[in-house]
């Protein structure tokens, strides 16, 4: 049996790159996508990536795609301050979830500090860039 991660980008991280690159860097999604590839290939797992714009996509993607994982390494994006939806889409799936995300959410407003997905996660990795994403990989590839 195959061992699979999920990783999946919320709404604007296809931006990456292009705007604000002093919150979020220089780097494009696509260049996250190797990194979590290159890490994954390293580990001994296989990796499918995924970003929407769309909360439905996602939920969606995460239903179809999810079970039978080692588990979700997600950055909900703006997702992450209130979608329940979201919430109780990872609370169903009942699989290891670490959410990440690039910047530090509690060194920026107010309104990033909550995250309403995060009591779903295992941990989450806020503020170490595209190493948190590694970080969360080496994790769910350690378990069992
Ligand atoms: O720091 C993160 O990873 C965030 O999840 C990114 C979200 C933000 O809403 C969260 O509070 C923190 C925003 C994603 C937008 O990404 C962009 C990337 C480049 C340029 C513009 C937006």
């Amino acid at each position: 049996m195959s061992r699979s991660v999920v990783v999946v980008n919320g709404p604007n991280l296809n931006l990456l790159g292009r705007r604000e690159p002093e919150i979020y860097g220089t780097k494009t999604l696509a260049d996250l996508e190797k990194t979590v590839q290159a890490k994954a290939k390293a580990l001994g797992i296989d990796v499918t990536f995924y970003q929407s714009n769309s909360e439905g996509e996602i939920i969606d993607f995460l239903q179809q795609n999810a079970p039978g994982s080692l588990g979700i390494v997600i950055n909900p994006a703006a997702l992450s301050h209130y979608s329940l939806a979201l919430y109780d889409c990872l609370q169903a799936l009942a699989l290891p979830v670490v959410e990440v995300h690039i910047s530090n959410i509690h060194a920026r407003e107010e309104f990033r500090s909550r995250s309403v997905t995060a009591r779903a996660a295992r941990g989450v990795i806020t503020g170490l860039g595209f190493a948190g994403y590694e970080m969360a990989l080496e994790y769910l590839a350690a378990l069992k």
